[in-house]
């Protein structure tokens, strides 16, 4: 396949819009599906690929980034929609920082933040971090792989949200109590808003040059925040989300280009849903910790909801995922409006592929029925 300049490329007609139509309030035949996590480590074809590449490598080799995002595609018929295989750690490494994959580990910043003085070290958004230069590979591999998949699919593009990603900076990696990023909330809680901020600019820039490569929808993830009280995620976290679904947009008109739905999926977060129903996101992600019929009257139409089977219970069996599909169908309203089959968290590298299988097409059977 010829690699053609982002900006410039042509796709072939989309064949499947579900994901498109549900993300936008309308009715659908059954709900649309995708799991977060659906290319990675549960997958045997997947380790083969994997197998003598370095991770952050692969993401930066577009035909390999672009094999593995069809991979779940391929093995499996009801997946609709596509997930480019990147992760939520090429913006650091945009602004200056290394991040190395550590096996069986994840990941580790040799040099993360440790005063507010660093801060000032990091390149900002036109101050030596240009979104297109330094993370070019990502939008490659966004145009080649939507060019690859052929219009069966919506290809998802997605980025880190500013509270997770300065968790990451601080921390170094991933971390249980997360002491350091968040004693810097109240130690230097501004300095804290400006890396916030500086990552957002970032952060607007490279959605919306995601969009211009090809993705057709976009998620941000903020993994990290069920570590906030609510008071600090209103502060720390929900304005930037909020700046993001604003600013995405806005740019998008200036660069020519149609908005694309936006999911917002903040982890833990399940005392914020009322306030991320209404914060300019068409889609909220939701973790198991919410009640499926309990979040719709919260949510009461102003927004689709995507989720949230515990990705435990896929361990469980198939007469255990089969309950809990039909449970979770029945409590989003049946699925045919105001739904996105998801897990409640990524898919864990132990599950066995044919039990993901299983949990689709139940979801399928269901949400049809
Ligand atoms: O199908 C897909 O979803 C593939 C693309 C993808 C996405 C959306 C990957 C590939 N990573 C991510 C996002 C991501 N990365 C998040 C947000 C989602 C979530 O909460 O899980 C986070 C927190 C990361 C950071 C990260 N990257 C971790 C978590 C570590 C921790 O602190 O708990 C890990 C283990 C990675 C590595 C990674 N990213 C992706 C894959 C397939 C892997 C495994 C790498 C390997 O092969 O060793």
């Amino acid at each position: 396949l010829l690699l053609i300049p982002p900006s410039m490329a042509t796709f072939p007609p989309l064949q499947n819009d579900l994901i498109l139509r549900a993300a936008r309030g309308e009715q659908v035949e059954r709900p649309p599906m995708w799991v977060m996590r659906q290319a990675g480590r549960y997958l045997p074809e997947y380790h083969k690929v994997r197998a003598g590449h370095d991770f952050f490598e692969m993401c930066r080799t577009p035909e390999i980034a672009s094999t593995i995002t069809l991979q779940p595609i391929e093995r499996y018929e009801d997946l609709d929609a596509a997930i480019i295989f990147s992760d939520i750690l090429v913006i650091p490494q945009a602004m200056g920082m290394v991040v190395e994959m550590v096996e069986k580990k994840g990941p580790h910043f040799p040099e993360p933040l440790d005063t507010p003085e660093d801060v000032a070290k990091l390149k900002r958004l036109g101050e030596g971090c240009d979104v297109k230069k330094e993370l070019g590979y990502v939008f490659e591999a966004l145009t080649l792989t939507r060019q690859k998949l052929a219009g069966r699919v919506p290809l998802l593009g997605f980025i880190g949200a500013p509270w997770t990603l300065m968790a990451y900076m601080i921390e170094g990696g991933g971390s249980k109590t997360f002491t350091k990023a968040k004693s810097w909330l109240f130690k230097y809680p501004e300095d804290s808003q400006k890396l916030l901020q500086d990552i957002t600019d970032v952060a607007v820039e490279f959605l919306a040059q995601q969009v211009v490569a090809g993705a057709q929808m976009v998620q941000v993830f903020d993994s990290w925040a069920g570590e906030l009280s609510p008071v600090e995620f209103a502060e720390f976290s929900l304005s930037y989300l909020r700046q993001i679904s604003k600013r995405v947009p806005e740019r998008l008109a200036e660069l020519g280009q149609e908005r694309v739905p936006m999911t917002v999926f903040a982890k833990g977060a399940w005392y914020a849903l009322e306030a991320l129903c209404d914060s300019g996101y068409n889609v909220v992600g939701l973790d198991w910790t919410h009640d499926p019929a309990e979040a719709r009257k919260i949510a009461n139409g102003r927004v689709t909801l995507q989720g949230n089977m515990d990705p435990n219970v896929l361990y469980g069996g198939k007469a255990a995922i089969d309950k809990a599909v039909k449970r979770i169908v029945e409590g989003f309203g049946g699925g045919k409006q105001g739904y996105i089959v998801n897990l409640g968290h990524g898919v864990t590298p132990g599950v066995n592929p044919e039990d993901l299988g299983f949990f689709l097409r139940k979801n399928h059977e269901y949400g049809s029925a």
